[in-house]
């Protein structure tokens, strides 16, 4: 297998955003943002659903920011541009080799693979991580991202239901054969750049790759074996391709959204995954409408008999609609107080009593927050115990500042000289991921996701990933050095406007 590093995929990108003005090609940016959309309207078709959900969230959207005139005063075009397109998607993936073709097609989307979830931790047979655009202007432009799992043979536990699942993956082609010339040649020949004429023929064959199709390639017999080793593996299995499960636009109040979706009679997830509702969100906050009972077609029934049409009638549940708020990236510590915070509720008895009791959704909520009480909510706090990532710029420049070096940046940031706003977190929670998939897997509805420890592997995380990243010949980047770049990039152009080292301005301002 060919070793392509992110960095060489990420070198192809800048080359051809360089050279933009010479080249014929198009970016990168504007392949992700014409994809995006066009996926969304394929989806609005195939899950109307997805349509309706859509609407309410703009109408959510709308309300929020005509009545909270400072949000809408601070938010610029470009937020508000990139709140109407914002939508995350996940698809789950047979083979490495299948991996390997998505990361090429994510790749000319000016996508790499972000962050490693290990859902084995959870119990689940696949391991994950999401494609995603990872600059700031490409971020603003459309920050488009694909959760993308891949099936864990190795985690199958019966021998023959292993081999079943690998021959059957064995015959399936998942892209047509003028897409894959179409994104070699584009990445060997042209430096992954695509002129119109391809970026054209490119769209239409990528999106399919994406698409549901109701026959599956396999006999009934086949899938009710897969479906009992997993529904995820008769799910990843038994059908042509990686079909896109769900499309999640962003709600700047979820909970208005999940009351929507109760009143619209929509069958929503019982509960909001995540940290609680607070002043400054940290994090991801999600909810769903449960997966949809879809008629499907086998090759033959459980006994070999074909109908008369050819095809034998059945159902399968897998795809969705999922609605995220996003808040705050947080640091490892941010993280490390937020998990142990999730872990004390979720084991505690008034998470117990809640789950007999599904009725209180305020009451889950209202539980959620007081394990979350001594967890800083205020930007301030946030900042000095280094619990956030932040970009820091200065708002107004002193016009005579005796001070100097660390001193000076302090007295400007006490003054209010120096503003700064949390970066938004662009990634997945492992345990949210898992308790989605639970609850449209109707493996327990809303039960807590089981999470933390390798319960059902014998590698130590890292070696997990190791051999994940070996498995696929890509390179996952690490969240939190996305984000400490992002934020001292800031830093060090404050560092300059101020006349300060960038050392004095970060001991002052990025506490760790
Ligand atoms: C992916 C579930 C994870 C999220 O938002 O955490 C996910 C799947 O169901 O394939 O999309
Ligand atoms: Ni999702």
């Amino acid at each position: 297998m060919i070793h392509i590093p992110a960095s060489k995929f990420a070198q192809t990108m800048s080359i051809t955003a360089e050279s933009s003005q010479a080249a014929p090609y198009v970016s990168p940016d504007t392949v992700r943002d014409r994809f995006s959309s066009a996926l969304s309207a394929m989806y609005r078709q195939e899950v109307p659903l997805y349509g309706h959900l859509i609407d309410l969230v703009a109408e959510v959207n709308h309300s929020v920011l005509s009545s909270n005139m400072t949000l809408a005063a601070s938010c610029n075009d470009n937020d508000l541009h990139r709140l109407t397109v914002e939508r995350h998607g996940a698809i789950r993936v047979g083979t490495p080799q299948e991996f390997r073709l998505l990361a090429k097609i994510f790749s000319l989307l000016g996508m790499s693979p972000v962050g490693f979830y290990d859902l084995s931790d959870c119990g689940l047979p696949i391991r994950a991580t999401a494609f995603r655009p990872t600059t700031d202007a490409a971020l603003r432009r459309n920050p488009f991202r694909v959760f993308t799992s891949l099936l864990q043979l190795d985690l199958v536990p019966d021998d023959e239901s292993r081999r079943l699942a690998s021959r059957i993956l064995s015959k399936r082609r998942i892209a047509s054969p003028a897409l894959e010339a179409l994104v070699d040649r584009v990445l060997t020949q042209q430096s992954g750049g695509m002129t119109e004429r391809d970026v054209d023929q490119f769209i239409p064959a990528a999106i399919d790759v994406f698409r549901w199709h109701s026959d599956t390639t396999v006999s009934k017999a086949d899938y009710d074996q897969l479906r009992r080793v997993h529904p995820l593996v008769a799910d990843i299995v038994c059908f042509r391709g990686p079909h896109i499960n769900h499309l999640t636009p962003r709600s700047l109040d979820i909970d208005a959204v999940q009351h929507g979706m109760a009143a619209r009679g929509i069958d929503a997830k019982e509960i909001i995954e995540g940290p609680p509702r607070r002043q400054w969100p940290i994090l991801l906050r999600q909810t769903s409408f449960k997966a949809l009972s879809e008629p499907v077609y086998f090759l033959e029934s459980r006994d070999g008999v074909k109908t008369t049409g050819g095809r034998v009638f059945g159902h399968h549940t897998a795809r969705f609609g999922e609605i995220e708020s996003r808040g705050a990236a947080v640091t490892p510590k941010g993280l490390r107080w937020y998990q142990e915070r999730l872990a004390a509720f979720n084991e505690s008895e008034e998470r117990q009593i809640l789950d007999k009791k599904r009725s209180c959704k305020e009451t889950y909520q209202d539980r959620l927050r007081n394990f979350f009480k001594d967890y800083p909510d205020t930007a301030e706090e946030l900042r000095a115990q280094g619990l956030a990532y932040f970009r820091f710029s200065v708002a107004c420049m002193p016009s005579s500042e005796e001070l100097t070096g660390a001193a000076k940046v302090e007295s400007l940031l006490r003054r209010g000289a120096i503003k700064y706003e949390p970066i938004t977190y662009e990634d997945f929670l492992p345990t949210s991921a898992a308790g989605i998939f639970s609850s449209n897997l109707h493996l327990g509805d809303d039960a807590p996701a089981r999470s933390g420890s390798s319960e059902t592997t014998a590698a130590p995380p890292a070696e997990n990933q190791r051999r994940f990243e070996r498995d696929v010949g890509i390179e996952i980047q690490d969240t939190f050095e996305i984000y400490e770049a992002m934020e001292q990039r800031t830093v060090v152009a404050i560092a300059s406007l101020l006349s300060v080292t960038s050392h004095e301005a970060s001991s002052v301002l990025v506490s760790r």
